[in-house]
C-alpha cells in the first residue's frame, strides 16, 4: 500500500513529506493506522546524527497511537479494530531479559531494531523502489506502519489518540523512572534537572509518589510556572543562584537534624554529561539515588570522583521508565482516563504532518512541551 510519511532522508535535514510503499504485516505482524504522534526529543537526536544508531533515511516517530488494520498469520493478542500505543521497548514475556522478571529490556528483537529493520531482517518501508529504514521499531512518523505484535500494547477506547500518543514515550519515561527505577517513597526530596517534556513527568510522578519537597532546575525561567503546575515545590536556575548548583542544592535540600544535606532521589532530564554529574552529586551521602534519563551524543561519557559512589551513593538509569510496555502502558492510559495523571496541559501544540519540521523548530527554541502531530 501506500501510505503518507516524514522521511529522515539525511542527517541535520528537514523532514520531507513523500508517500512512500508499504508493505503489509507478516507472520507476527501488524498493521497500525497511525492516529497521531508526539515528537520526542531523542527524535531531534537522531536526526541531528548524534544517535551512533541513527541510519538513513528513516521513518523516525515512537511515540504514537493508531488502530489495527490488518493482522499478519498467527498473530493472536490482537485484532482489527484494536486501539493501540506502538512500543519502542517490546514485552514478548519469553527471552532471558523477560523471564527474569528484573528488567523491561526484552531482547527478543533488539538487535534487528537497531538495524532499522523487523525481525525477519528486511524493511517493510520504501521509496521509488529502494528501503527506508525503520526507527526504535515504531516509524510513528508515517500514517500507517508494521509493528511485531510483541511491541504493541492494547488500550481502552475511551483514550483521545492526540492525548494518549505521549504515553509511548515521554509520559512513561518520566512517571516510570519515578516509580519503577527509583522506586521513590512517600515524604522522599527529590530534584528534577531539565524541566521539559520528560522532566515535567517525573515531577508529576513525585507528586504520585507522596515525594515532599520536589526541585526543579532548568536554565529556562519560564519553566518555573511549568514545573508548579504539575507539584514543583522549588525551582533553581543554575545561571541565576551565583554560586555553584552542587552545594546550592545540597544544602537546599537539607533536613532538620541533618549535617549533611541532599536529596533522597535525583533525575537528569536534560542528557548534559555535566549534568548527570551535578545530579549526582546533589544526591545524599549514604542512600541518594541518581537516575539518568537524558540521552548523550555519541561519544560522550560521565565522570565522578568513585568517592561519590563509596559514600553510599547510587548511579542508575532508565530506558522507558523500567516499563514493561504491554502490562504497564494500558495500566497508564487508564490513570489518565481516571484523572489520576494529567496529560492535556503539556500536549502544547497540535500540527498537521505538513508541519512536522515546525515541532522540532519550536522544541528547538523551548517554546513547546509536546507537539503532537495528527493525521
Ligand atoms: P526537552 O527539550 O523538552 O527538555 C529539556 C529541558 O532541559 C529544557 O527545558 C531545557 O531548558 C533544560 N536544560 C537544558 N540544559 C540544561 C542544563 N544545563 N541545566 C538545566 N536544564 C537544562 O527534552 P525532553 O523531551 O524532556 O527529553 C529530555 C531528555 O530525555 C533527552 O535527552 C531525551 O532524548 C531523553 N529521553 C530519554 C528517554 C529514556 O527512555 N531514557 C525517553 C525519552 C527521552
Ligand atoms: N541509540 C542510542 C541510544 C538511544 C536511547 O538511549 N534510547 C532509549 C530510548 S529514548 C526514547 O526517547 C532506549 O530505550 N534505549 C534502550 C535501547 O535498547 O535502545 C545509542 O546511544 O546507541
Ligand atoms: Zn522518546
Amino acid at each position: 500500500m501506500k501510505t503518507r510519511a516524514a522521511v529522515a532522508f539525511e542527517a541535520g535535514k528537514p523532514l520531507q513529506i513523500v508517500e512512500v510503499d508499504l508493505e503489509g504485516p507478516k507472520a507476527g505482524e501488524v498493521l497500525i493506522e497511525i492516529k497521531a504522534t508526539g515528537i520526542c526529543h531523542t527524535d531531534d537526536f537522531t536526526l541531528s546524527g548524534a544517535d551512533p544508531e541513527g541510519l538513513f533515511p528513516a521513518i523516525l516517530g515512537h511515540e504514537g497511537a493508531g488502530v489495527v488494520v490488518d493482522v499478519g498469520p498467527g498473530v493472536t493478542s490482537l485484532k482489527k479494530g484494536d486501539h493501540v500505543i506502538p512500543l519502542y521497548t517490546p514485552e514478548c514475556r519469553e527471552c532471558y531479559s523477560c523471564r527474569s522478571g528484573k528488567t523491561n529490556l526484552c531482547t527478543a528483537i533488539r538487535a534487528t531494531q537497531g538495524q532499522g529493520l523487523m525481525p525477519d531482517g528486511t524493511s517493510r518501508f520504501s521509496f521509488e523502489g529502494k528501503p527506508i529504514f525503520h526507527y526504535m521499531g515504531c516509524s510513528t512518523f508515517s500514517n500507517y506502519t508494521v509493528l511485531p505484535e510483541i511491541a504493541v500494547a492494547r488500550i481502552d477506547e475511551a483514550a483521545a489518540f492526540d492525548k494518549v500518543c505521549y504515553v509511548g514515550c515521554g509520559v512513561t519515561t518520566g512517571i516510570g523512572a519515578v516509580i519503577n527505577t527509583a522506586k521513590v517513597e512517600i515524604g522522599a526530596t527529590a530534584v528534577v534537572f531539565g524541566l521539559g517534556g520528560i522532566g515535567l513527568n517525573v515531577i508529576q510522578g513525585l507528586r504520585l509518589a507522596g515525594a515532599d519537597m520536589i526541585v526543579g532546575v532548568d536554565l529556562n525561567n519560564a519553566k518555573k510556572e511549568w514545573g508548579e503546575r504539575f507539584g514543583m515545590t522549588h525551582f533553581v536556575n543554575p545561571t541565576e543562584i551565583g554560586e555553584d548548583i552542587v552545594p546550592y542544592l545540597v544544602n537546599l535540600t537539607k533536613r532538620r537534624g541533618d549535617l549533611i544535606g541532599g536529596a533522597d532521589y535525583t533525575f537528569d532530564c536534560t542528557g548534559n554529561t555535566k549534568v548527570m554529574r551535578q545530579a549526582l552529586e546533589a544526591s545524599h551521602r549514604g542512600w541518594g539515588k541518581s537516575v539518568v534519563i537524558g540521552v548523550a551524543g555519541a561519544g560522550q561519557e560521565i565522570s565522578t570522583r568513585p568517592f561519590q559512589l563509596v559514600t553510599g551513593r547510587t548511579w542508575m538509569g532508565t530506558a522507558f521508565g523500567g516499563a514493561k510496555g504491554r502490562t504497564d502502558v494500558p495500566k497508564i492510559v487508564d490513570w489518565y482516563l481516571d484523572g489520576k495523571i494529567e496529560i492535556d496541559p503539556m500536549i502544547t501544540h497540535t500540527l498537521r504532518l505538513e508541519d512536522i519540521n515546525k515541532g522540532f523548530e519550536m522544541m528547538h527554541a523551548g517554546d513547546s512541551i509536546r507537539s503532537v502531530v495528527v493525521y
